[in-house]
């Protein structure tokens, strides 16, 4: 095994205190594209449309209709290996563990993993644009205020959900190890964790095939795919 590997899995070992951020590269071997990468979603499709307050007034039934969309692509795809590795590594972890993600697909939830903090929202729910109520199923005016329904994402220009981003940020603080898989780091205010971690005294590992605006600042760089490299970290894999 690749001697940082072997380092880091030491190190997790002997912690009681993981944060793990992830981005949108985890679910990439599950099938779900990618935003910043060469094929990913910002090459075929404008986050000024799709992705902004502005887009959505401009024009609900294609905003809904992309996230329709892509709500179909996340239900049916299956988690992968690093998924699962890290719902492992919350069961093997005797203290505190926070699974901090930024993906909208649930596919962390869905390998079984419990402490999620979904900083950007979800695909699943829809949420009122006037009195935030959330729902489940896909009623486009809510049925309590008559507010046009969207999806409980969080888009450009947004505030993140508060309670959510407070813990995120207290697990960044506490954590002896935060690991930051699959993420460009180049969304604000999510990409400032791993720097929380390292200002706070502790130790940031990187897990992507390309380096990121992180790779300066971690700890430990980690060069491969998450499906490949984070089940090496937890468990038997030699
Ligand atoms: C693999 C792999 C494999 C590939 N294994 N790895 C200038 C202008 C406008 C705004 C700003 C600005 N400067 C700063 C801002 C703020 C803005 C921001 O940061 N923009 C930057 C782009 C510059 N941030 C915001 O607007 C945020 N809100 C905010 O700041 O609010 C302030 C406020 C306060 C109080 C009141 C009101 C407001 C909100 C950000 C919301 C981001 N939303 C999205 C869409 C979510 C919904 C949806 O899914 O449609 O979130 S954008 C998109 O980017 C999505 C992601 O969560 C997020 C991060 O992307 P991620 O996950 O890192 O994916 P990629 O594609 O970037 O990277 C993939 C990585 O995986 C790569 O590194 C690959 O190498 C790697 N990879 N295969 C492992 N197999």
């Amino acid at each position: 095994m690749d001697a940082q590997i072997e380092r880091v899995r030491e190190i997790l070992r002997g912690t009681t205190s993981i944060a793990v951020l992830t981005g949108a590269g985890v679910s990439a071997e599950s099938g779900i594209a990618t935003f910043r990468d060469p094929d990913g979603l910002w090459a075929k499709f404008s986050p000024r449309e799709l992705a902004s307050m502005d887009g959505f007034l401009a024009n609900p039934e294609r905003v809904r209709e992309w996230y329709a969309y892509r709500k179909n692509v996340a239900t049916t795809a299956q988690p992968n290996a690093g998924h699962i590795a890290l719902a492992a590594l919350e069961q093997q972890t005797t203290g505190s563990f926070s699974l901090i993600t930024q993906n909208v697909d649930r596919l962390h939830q869905r390998a079984g993993s419990r402490n999620v903090l979904e900083v950007h929202g979800n695909l699943i729910e829809n949420r009122c644009n006037d009195c935030e109520t959330i729902r489940t199923d896909d009623v486009l005016i809510c049925p309590d205020c008559s507010g046009a329904m969207r999806p409980n994402v969080v888009w450009f220009g947004e505030e993140l959900p508060q309670d959510v981003f407070a813990a995120a940020e207290q697990a960044a603080m506490t954590c002896d190890v935060m690991i930051v898989a699959g993420t460009s780091a180049e969304v604000y205010p999510a990409a400032g964790l791993p720097y929380t971690t390292k200002r706070y005294g502790g130790i940031v590992v990187e897990v992507n095939p390309n380096r990121t605006e992180l790779s300066s600042e971690a700890h430990y760089v980690l060069t491969g795919t998450s499906a490949h490299i984070l089940p090496h970290l937890v468990g038997d894999v030699q």
